[in-house]
């Protein structure tokens, strides 16, 4: 038995701020095209696709901090990208600002059916960097300011022929997030990253950038049995330089396939989703092996 699902990690360079949404999406539907030429199922976006990482400006003007969020899913601009995934019978998932009508604010990511119907939605929960304006930083990291921290959990859809999770970048460093889906049966877990390779209050680490990325979503996945397609928006944006290093891993932890430049680059993979189910029955069967008494302290606050 085997359940493929072809994959194509739809790895992003830099956005730069005066990039529009139309330019975008251009590209966007460039990748697609080449996913669907590989008769991809499915294709993966990165983390806050639609415009450059805007975290790393303080701004003050409502308006100016408006402009980096979407109000509706699909919109004017993100409908060629909704049209050509239905066009082409392909599957994708995708990250956004979220505005909604009652004014919260998210870093969001969706999962779109090959329908082009939206039948998952998640909203970031580990958001890193700060709040307040620190002027000493090279940059800011200000997602504790633009965000509320996400109201949805970590869901698993049954969608595309399996158990589909999402997650989003600084969520990936954190056991607990792959652990929620692992425990709701996931097969495959979707995450898009936005990782500047400098973190002002710690440039020690700065070297390691790359390792720590494949280090956690290599864990991630064997840890709970599953597929981890982790894709970056990356090269030099606004002359803040963030990781590549867009991945496949398998369930056995092992990486199958991975970007080798900071641009536009589809990686793809046919994917076994039956492959998890050997993990999942025997070291890493929950039921039989997990001991959920002795992890109290992880839920106290
Ligand atoms: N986008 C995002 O979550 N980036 C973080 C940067 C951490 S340093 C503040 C990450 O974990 O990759």
């Amino acid at each position: 038995m085997s359940r493929i699902v072809t994959v194509g990690a739809a790895q992003m360079g830099a956005i730069q701020r005066a990039h529009s949404r139309r330019e975008v999406v251009a590209r966007m539907v460039e990748l697609m095209r080449e996913a669907a030429s590989h008769r991809c199922d499915l294709v993966v976006f990165p983390e806050l696709t639609l415009t450059t990482f805007f975290p790393r400006w303080w701004m003050e003007s409502q308006e100016e901090i408006d402009s980096f969020y979407e109000r509706e899913m699909p919109s004017n601009e993100t409908a060629p990208l909704f049209n050509e995934a239905a066009r082409l019978g392909i599957g994708f998932s995708l990250g956004y600002a979220e505005l909604t009508p009652e004014g919260r604010r998210f870093n969001t990511a969706i999962l779109v059916n090959k329908s082009a119907q939206i039948v998952g939605k998640y909203r970031k929960i580990h958001l890193p960097g700060h709040a307040g304006h620190e002027p000493w930083r090279a940059f800011q990291h200000l997602e504790k300011r633009y965000f509320e921290v996400g109201d949805l959990s970590w869901g698993v859809w049954n969608a595309l022929n399996g158990h589909m999770g999402m997650m989003i970048c600084n969520d990936r460093r954190w056991p607990e997030s792959y652990r929620v889906m692992g425990l709701q049966s996931v097969e495959m877990i979707l995450l898009g990253y936005n990782t500047p390779r400098h973190n002002p209050p710690a440039p020690d680490h700065d070297r390691l950038s790359e390792f720590h990325n494949q280090l956690v979503m290599q864990a991630g996945a064997y840890q709970n049995g599953t597929w981890v397609v982790g894709v970056a928006k990356c090269g030099v944006e606004e002359g803040c330089e963030m990781i590549g290093g867009s991945s496949i891993i398998a369930p056995t932890g092992e990486v199958i396939g991975q970007a080798l430049t900071q641009e536009d680059e589809l990686v793809v993979a046919r994917c076994d989703l039956d492959l998890t189910k050997s993990y999942k029955a025997t070291i890493f069967n929950f039921d039989m092996h997990r001991q959920p008494d002795h992890y109290r302290r992880i839920v106290e606050q």
